[in-house]
């Protein structure tokens, strides 16, 4: 079966021991955590939020996201290890200042129905689940956010709804998606990293055109800080993590950090994480990998979070 691999070895977070761990970090850190429940799923699956901080009204927030496509199983991870790494370090410097003077808000699953499919049914699946209309199943929830969504119809931004990367019937149709809409706009964060895999890439807006960003700022300041994150990745163990405009790997609409930079203007980025190619296992990534892919994406994931919360 498709189980029968290093990958199911314990290591990875089902829908149902992520909401354990979720519940445990709160509890065992109720003056700076804090579990939301941030909407529901399609087939009713609550979406989860940890917030982290000591909120002491303070503006300076920002997001981690993980899990829009459901086989993407590290990109669950990656962000539940580093809620778990600033509630175990919230009294060493500097993350108990960050903590005093920051909000972190970290949402590891934004697709758990998919995933639940992913796990038992199809290690493949990739959308969420969805019943679409002539019978298909599944909207693609990284194209379904509301900047530009639907000005391209080509195969990696699909207007047909059996297709892997379908955009849905409108902008927001999906609640997984109006859920981390409703969750940003609320919070007004001021960075947006969301976690895929699989490439090993740093991406920065756009994605739905080849041209750079317009305002000069703004780009100078994100190429410096996927630069920047490409080189603490390399540093940890020597594997290279490419930044480059999302566009370049392939032209999308819809995606998360074109909506979260496109409404916002805040720095948001996709990091595409182990492994590098399809040669190496492609989203099926062995369970003995998620903590060095953990310990490679720390100190770009810390640097991140220092930019937005110290700006
Ligand atoms: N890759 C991303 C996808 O949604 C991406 C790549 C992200 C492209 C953001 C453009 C913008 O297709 C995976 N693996 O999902
Ligand atoms: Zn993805």
């Amino acid at each position: 079966s498709a189980f029968a691999t290093a990958e199911a070895a314990a290591g990875y977070h089902t829908v149902a021991t992520l909401e354990q761990d979720l519940r445990r970090l709160a509890e065992q850190h109720p003056e700076i955590a804090e579990l939301h429940q941030i909407g529901r799923s399609v087939e009713g699956r609550p979406l989860w939020a940890l917030r982290i901080g000591e909120r002491r009204g303070s503006d300076r927030k920002v997001a981690f996201l993980g899990c829009h496509h459901a086989r993407e199983w590290i990109s669950v991870e990656v962000p539940y290890l580093l809620a778990e790494h600033l509630l175990d370090n919230s009294s060493t410097e500097p993350v108990r200042s960050w903590l005093q003077q920051g909000e972190v808000w970290v949402a590891p699953m934004v697709n758990p129905d998919g995933h639940e499919h992913s796990r038992t049914v199809n290690r493949l699946w990739r959308k969420n689940r969805r019943r679409n209309p002539g019978g298909s199943i599944g909207v693609d929830p990284n194209r379904n956010y509301g900047y530009m969504w639907g000005v391209l119809d080509i195969s990696t931004s699909s207007h047909v709804p059996s297709d892997e990367t379908y955009v849905g019937p409108r902008a927001f149709s999906e609640p997984e998606v109006r859920a981390v809409r409703d969750l940003v706009t609320r919070e007004h964060f001021g960075g947006v990293l969301s976690y895929h895999s699989y490439s090993q890439l740093i991406l920065y807006p756009w994605g739905y055109t080849s041209q750079p960003i317009e305002d000069e700022d703004d780009l100078a300041e994100m190429r410096g800080l996927a630069d920047g994150m490409e080189g603490l990745i390399r540093g940890v163990h020597g594997r290279t993590y490419t930044a480059q405009q999302a566009s370049e790997l392939y032209p999308t609409a819809g995606d998360t950090t074109d909506w979260t930079y496109g409404e916002f203007g805040i720095p948001s980025f996709t990091i595409e994480l182990r492994p590098a190619s399809a040669l190496d296992g492609g989203f099926i990534l062995p369970a003995d990998q998620i903590e060095p892919c953990w310990e490679e994406n720390r100190p770009a994931a810390l640097e991140f979070l220092r930019h937005v919360l110290e700006r």
